[in-house]
Formats: C-alpha cells, structure tokens, sequence
C-alpha cells in the first residue's frame, strides 16, 4: 500500500478476485471533481479484479459528513460485502475541516464494527485542490484504486476468517447482548407480580450450560 507521497494506485501485495463480491460505493457530491474521478477509478480498479458490473451499486450523498450515515443506511437494507466511502475534504476551503475529518473516519469507523462489514475510507483530506487532483488520478495515482484494493482485502480477510476461524459466532451472540434478552424473554411474570425463570430441569445440552433448559417461550405460571 502507498505511503506518504507514492503512488495511490500501486499496491504493496496482489488485488483478490472480487467475481463473487458485492459492493457499495457512496459519493459525496462536494468537490465533485475530485470525487467522481475517485469514483471512477474504483469502479475500474474493481473491474479489473473481477467484480461484475451489475454488482457494484452507486450512492452519492450531499457532502463527506453524510457518508458514514450512507454507508450504515446501505448497510442496513442491502446485503453487501464491503462499503467504499469517497469523498474530498479541503482544508482551504473549509473552515470546520477538522470537524468534519474527524467525524466522517469515527462514522466509518463506527459503521463497520457495529455492522460487522468492512467500510472503506476513501476520503481524501488535502490543505488544497492541487493536493487533491494530485491524489485523484494526478502524480500520486488515485485514492479511489487504493479503496477497491482495501476493500478487496477487507472482504478477503472476513472470509478467511469466516471459513477458518473456531469459534461459533450463533454461541458468542447467544452469550453476548442477545443471550440477556432471550434470558429476558424467558422470564415470566407471576401474579405477585414478581418475576421468576422457568428453567426446566431437563439433560440436554443447551447455549445456557449442560443440564439447564430455558424455556424460552414460556406460557404464564399458573397460579396454585
Ligand atoms: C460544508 C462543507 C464544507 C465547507 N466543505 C466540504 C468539503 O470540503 N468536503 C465535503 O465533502 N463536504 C464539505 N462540506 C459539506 C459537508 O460535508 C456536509 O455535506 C454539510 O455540512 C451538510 O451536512
């Protein structure tokens, strides 16, 4: 990958394939010359590694500060591999500059813990447009190829991960939040009003410990 001053568009280690991944890409608008030159250059960087045209959609939203609410919305009603989030922030022009550079890396940051898929931050961030047009396909290559290669590995890694890794992810959510509300969900409510569990007993094994069954759909206790 590119460091400070080389070239965007050369990468460090081999692109993956990308024939079987779905990705989103969101726009921001502002800057727009920049942006859409960014754009271009992932959408061709992800062609060339494979990923078809019908599954690369693009979103455009007003400014970089609505990206990381882009990417989330996507993310929440599409299924997806990987978020690209492009945009172009430019100190000169921009008095609340460290406001917004700050808030759209935590919000993509953000976004792609909680959501669990890769959201790649393809924001450029320069003192002046030259810096920017140099970074979007001038002498330092282009941000947007060096977002399609991120998320390429990103979306490479979650699977190995995915495929090879040990653990049960349905165990570490039933232990996790989600086992506090099934545990929730399996109390009853007495006629005292007290709560009370309606743990049954049973030899079988389940996610709460070997001889322990939770019911978790529990019909009322009836009164004795
Ligand atoms: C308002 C603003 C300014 C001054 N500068 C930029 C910029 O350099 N790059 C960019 O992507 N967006 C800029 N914006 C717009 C904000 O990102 C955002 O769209 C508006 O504040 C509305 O929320």
């Amino acid at each position: 990958m590119a460091g400070k001053n080389q070239n965007l568009s050369a990468f460090a280690s081999e692109t993956p394939n990308g024939k079987d991944y779905t990705i989103a890409i969101v726009v921001a608008e502002w800057n727009d010359k920049i942006t859409f030159a960014l754009r271009d250059s992932t959408i061709d960087t992800l062609k060339k590694a494979g990923v078809l045209q019908q599954n690369i959609h693009v979103y455009q939203v007003p400014g970089s500060y609505e990206l990381p609410y882009g990417a989330f919305t996507i993310l929440q009603n599409f299924s997806l591999d990987a978020v690209i989030c492009l945009g172009c922030v430019i100190q000169g022009e921009t008095p609340h500059f460290d406001y917004i550079c700050q808030a759209v890396s935590k919000g993509c940051m953000d976004v792609q813990l909680q959501l669990k898929c890769p959201v790649i931050f393809g924001v450029l961030t320069t003192l002046t447009m030259e810096q920017a047009e140099a970074r979007a396909g001038g002498k330092y290559g282009n941000k947007g190829a060096e977002a399609a290669h991120s998320a390429l590995k990103m979306i490479q890694l979650t699977h190995y991960c995915q495929e090879k890794g040990d653990r049960d992810p349905l165990l570490d959510t039933i232990n996790g939040p989600l086992g506090s509300l099934l545990l929730q969900s399996a109390m009853v409510n007495d006629d005292e009003g007290d709560f009370d569990f309606d743990i049954d007993d049973a030899d079988d094994e389940s996610y709460f410990g070997k001889g322990k069954k939770v019911e978790l759909n529990p019909k009322k206790k009836k009164k004795k």
